[in-house]
């Protein structure tokens, strides 16, 4: 039985069971609506609890119904009818109340959660808004600017913030089920309150408060058209009659469901969920790990280890001496502090990660650990010499992981005996925040170890995407595809600012030439320098780099690259490289011309699609799905546009 009524002396116990998430179905609606029905008509009922089975209180509308006819009963005028039952009714909560599952607890006429829940309404995230009441009812429980923020946002609050706001009337002490029979008990023998549809909008904050949000969020929309409907529908809510802006939102709502931006974002959700069940690892038994060695601590090495302390691991960083040690463990407190000052961690949360974590300089400190991840330089003959020790200091059984963005990790596994256990664990910066992690794939690897790799970046929260081993896997591969491509523009008529704007404008957030100024023009000149010897003659290679370098410019970094920094750090375009620009097209013959913002990224979006094509023929990423889940989370690519696969098909 998907819903099931339960008999507890007067009270009734409605339990949805509906895994993995107990998303509103069909089934659910319908079997809610015949629990209302049934707890309404026994007079032997005096009040309802509503609660869920397993893991989670409703997530939410079922997804998978999206863009499909309706099939009724609907879920706004389900919950307008539970939220009219004669009775009380209790929302027990737990887990992640999302979308439709908070919206559904909206019109219960009391709410208590587990002291973990989280609540939110993250339908902004899929290209919608709420569309069962949400955008109406909250802000007629919590100030209209917390509303918005949740709405417009769509990013969950813990239930010690929905506490202080008034979201829910309690945090359970212990059971939650136990807790809201209790309330449910008291609420039989009290006035039920007003449904919130029937009471005025709370009043704000401050009179400023509201419209400071609202402009956050259009400020950030980049395109997106769900955060301007999401602000829109608040401000509609707030000013008409609630049925009206009912049915206002169900409007907005049904639109926006069938808007490209949404389909797109639909597809990303279930792309990000596919990419983490690969048929290499699915059913396969992973090794435990509860300790972690980084060896390094520089930037990439302290966030991976904090990354490690945040999901619970006890973890030892290796430095090659005190002074580095010192600065790498510095490092790694100071991410910690940043979590604590975010209230991502509490005060306990972060003296207890303190304990988990130990700094060392002597690869003989590393003998308790299940997974050692290298994270020195970009090095090969660096990293075979790490690997080398790893293979007398590490435990025999431990896996160990190389986090190498662009180098031969067939190459590094075959630097020991039982290669077998080696990996590729790609990071991106910041490590603790990056939700992509490339799990790389070396020839001899055994699927135990793989599979390890994979629950252990999903133990991280963070989404793992197997790449097979090739130069940049599938990440900078593609990077480094559309930056060959932008450069050839530069010769054959576009200018730096006008890529990068061309790409801003297109959603992404930082144009290419403004990244490299960011990153620094030196790093690559000199790995450009190393591969000069074997480059294909043959290959079209665009100078214009080298010469800044020359120069000595080599970014943000001295005040001059692609760009001229201001005082103030702005970037500024600079009549000089457009000087050497036009000079170099002049030299090759090239006869320069104009690039209007879409053909720029016409041909940047080509030039994806044809190395994911290429990517996807030599087997090194497993699905389109997963190019399209790399491209969103390594380089910000707007996801209200799916990605560069996603829109070669959706263009058809
Ligand atoms: C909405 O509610 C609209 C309403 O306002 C109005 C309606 C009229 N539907 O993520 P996981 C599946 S819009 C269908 O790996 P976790 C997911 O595909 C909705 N399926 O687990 C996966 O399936 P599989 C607003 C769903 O523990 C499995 O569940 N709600 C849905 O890491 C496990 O998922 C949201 O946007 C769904 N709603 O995270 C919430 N949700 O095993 C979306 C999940 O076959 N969901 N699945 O691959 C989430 O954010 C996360 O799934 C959640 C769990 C945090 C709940």
């Amino acid at each position: 039985m998907v819903v099931s009524v339960t008999q507890h002396g007067d009270i009734a116990v409605v339990t949805i069971c509906n895994p993995p998430v107990n998303a509103t179905s069909q089934a659910v609606r319908q079997g809610l609506a015949e629990a209302l029905d049934a707890t309404e008509r026994d007079p032997e009922v005096k009040a309802v609890v509503l609660a869920c089975a397993g893991r989670t209180f409703i997530a939410g509308a079922d997804i998978t119904e999206f863009g499909k006819p309706a099939v009724a009963p609907n879920l706004p005028d389900l919950l307008t009818r539970i939220e009219a039952a004669s009775k009380p009714w209790v929302a027990a909560l737990h887990g992640t109340v999302l979308g439709g599952g908070l919206e559904t607890a909206l019109v219960c006429s009391h709410r208590i959660a587990a002291a973990a829940t989280r609540l939110g309404l993250p339908e902004v995230t899929l290209g919608l808004i709420p569309g069962a009441g949400g955008t109406v009812r909250l802000p007629r429980l919590i100030p209209p600017e917390r509303a918005l923020e949740m709405i417009g946002t769509g990013k969950p609050v813990s239930a010690f913030e929905a506490k202080k706001i008034g979201l829910i009337d309690a945090i359970a002490e212990a059971d939650v089920l136990e807790a809201a029979l209790d309330l449910a008990r008291h609420a039989a023998g009290v006035t039920k309150p007003d449904p919130l549809i029937k009471r005025a909008p709370q009043t704000s904050e401050n009179e400023y408060e509201f419209d400071r949000v609202a402009a956050k969020i259009v400020a950030r929309a980049r395109g997106q058209i769900a955060p301007h409907q999401a602000v829109q529908s608040v401000r509609l809510a707030l000013s008409i009659p609630a049925d009206q802006a009912l049915a206002a939102e169900r409007a907005a709502f049904v639109t926006l469901q069938s808007d490209p931006q949404s389909r797109a974002l639909r597809y990303l959700f279930f792309a990000e969920r596919a990419a983490t069940k690969n048929a290499r690892t699915k059913g396969i038994a992973t090794r435990g790990i509860t300790h972690v060695a980084v060896i390094g601590g520089g930037t990439m090495g302290a966030g991976i280890a904090a990354s490690c302390l945040l999901a619970g691991y006890g973890v030892t960083m290796i430095e090659r001496d005190h002074l580095a040690a010192k600065s790498g463990a510095a490092r790694v407190v100071n991410i910690l502090k940043g979590s604590l000052s975010r209230s991502v961690i509490s005060p306990e949360r972060y003296d207890q990660l303190q304990d988990l974590f130990a700094v060392a300089t002597s690869y003989a400190d590393l003998a308790a650990a299940d997974l050692v991840i290298e994270a020195v330089y970009e090095d090969l003959a660096v990293k075979l010499d790490v690997l080398r020790r790893l293979e007398t200091h590490a435990r025999p059984d431990a896996i160990l992981a190389s986090n190498t963005s662009y180098l031969d990790v067939n190459q590094i596994a075959r630097a020991i005996d039982g290669s077998d256990r080696v990996i590729g664990l790609h990071f991106f910066a910041p490590a603790h925040i990056m939700k992509l992690l490339e799990i790389v794939v070396p020839d001899a690897v055994s699927d135990e170890a793989l599979a390890t790799g994979v629950q252990f970046a999903r133990s991280l929260g963070k989404i793992p995407v197997l790449a097979g081993v090739c130069d940049g896997f599938i990440a900078n591969r593609m990077m480094s595809a559309y930056r060959r491509e932008a450069d050839h523009m530069l010769e054959d008529g576009a200018l730096p600012w006008e890529i990068d704007k061309a790409m801003v404008g297109f959603g992404l957030p930082v144009g290419v030439f403004q990244m490299q100024d960011l990153a620094g023009l030196d790093i690559s000149w000199s790995m450009r320098k190393r591969l000069a010897a074997t480059r294909d003659p043959a290959q079209r290679y665009v100078a214009i780099g080298d010469m800044l370098c020359e120069q000595g410019r080599f970014g943000r970094k001295t005040g001059r690259g692609y760009y001229l920094y201001d005082d103030q750090g702005e970037a500024q375009p600079d009549p000089e490289v457009e000087a050497m620009i036009l000079a170099e097209s002049r030299r090759k013959g090239i006869r320069r011309r104009a690039f209007a913002a879409d053909a720029i990224m016409a041909r940047i979006i080509g030039a994806m699609q044809s190395e994911g094509a290429a990517i996807l023929s030599e087997g090194v990423a497993a699905s389109p799905q997963d190019i399209d889940v790399v491209m969103a989370n390594a380089f910000g690519f707007p996801r209200w546009r799916g990605g560069p696969m996603y829109m070669a098909v959706a263009s058809e």
